[in-house]
């Protein structure tokens, strides 16, 4: 299933509302997969992504595998390492932490990827990651050992997300991180949207059907939504196409 990035800059005719919602191998099970994706598939969903700042080895191929055989959204790794890396996704998000400065995260574990993505048949989209401020720290900040932006410095996060598209992102995504405090505000979202001419995806924090408008509203592509499904199954009856 190659052609990931052309739906998304195309956007079906009608439909401008792209939903990601985030499998993290880490807490969710893989016998639970069959029961979840009955809900998922009857939502708004249009995407799934895979990943976890800290996953166990072969944990997320085996979940990829399994998702697969319930539902037929493209799924898409969100790696936190080259680990999680499986050609039995459709695609991968190549995340670049933009906002961070360990040369790790900008260029290091890309090398190391290197091998395995030369042998997987998956749609590769390389990501601007910003990582904002959200009023606790997150595990993306830990793992990482970067500083996130700070929520009020519109200038340097619109600055940073213009880098990333004039270095050849295709996608920026604006992070508060895995259940945050404080998703991020709608004047950065509608800020950062205004001055790019990539797709924007938005997550981190978002928790109701209200914010999730919202951030379609300031100008996100795709909404991603991880923790709010973990803690409430029942979250996507309200999401129902
Ligand atoms: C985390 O943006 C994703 O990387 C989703 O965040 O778990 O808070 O929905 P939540």
């Amino acid at each position: 299933m190659m052609g990931i990035y052309k739906d998304i800059l195309q956007k079906p005719q009608g439909n401008n509302k792209l939903l990601a919602v985030l499998i993290d191998p880490d807490k969710t099970s893989v016998d639970n997969i069959k029961y979840l994706f009955k809900k998922i598939n009857t939502s708004i969903a249009t995407h799934i992504f895979v990943g976890g700042s800290e996953v166990e080895e072969h944990l997320t191929e085996k979940l990829v595998i399994e998702i697969k055989t319930y539902t037929n959204l493209p799924v898409i790794l969100f790696p936190g390492d080259v680990s999680q890396i499986t050609d039995k996704a459709n695609g991968i998000l190549f995340l670049s932490l933009i906002s961070g400065r360990n040369p790790d995260y900008l260029i290091g574990k890309h090398v190391e990827a290197v091998s395995k993505l030369s042998k997987a048949n998956i749609e590769i989209i390389p990501t601007g990651y910003i990582l904002i401020e959200n009023g606790k720290q997150t595990s993306v900040e830990r793992v990482s050992k970067t500083q996130p932006m700070l929520r009020n410095d519109f200038e340097a996060i619109k600055k940073t997300a213009k880098a990333g598209e004039l270095l050849g992102m295709k996608l920026i995504y604006l992070e508060a991180g895995s259940g945050a405090k404080h998703a991020v505000d709608s004047v950065i979202i509608s800020e950062v949207k205004e001055i790019l001419n990539i797709p924007l995806i938005v997550g981190g924090g978002i928790r109701s059907k209200q914010q999730i408008e919202s951030a379609y509203d300031s100008g996100a592509d795709i909404v991603v939504i991880g923790t709010a499904f973990e803690e409430n199954e029942n979250f996507f009856e309200e999401l129902k196409k």
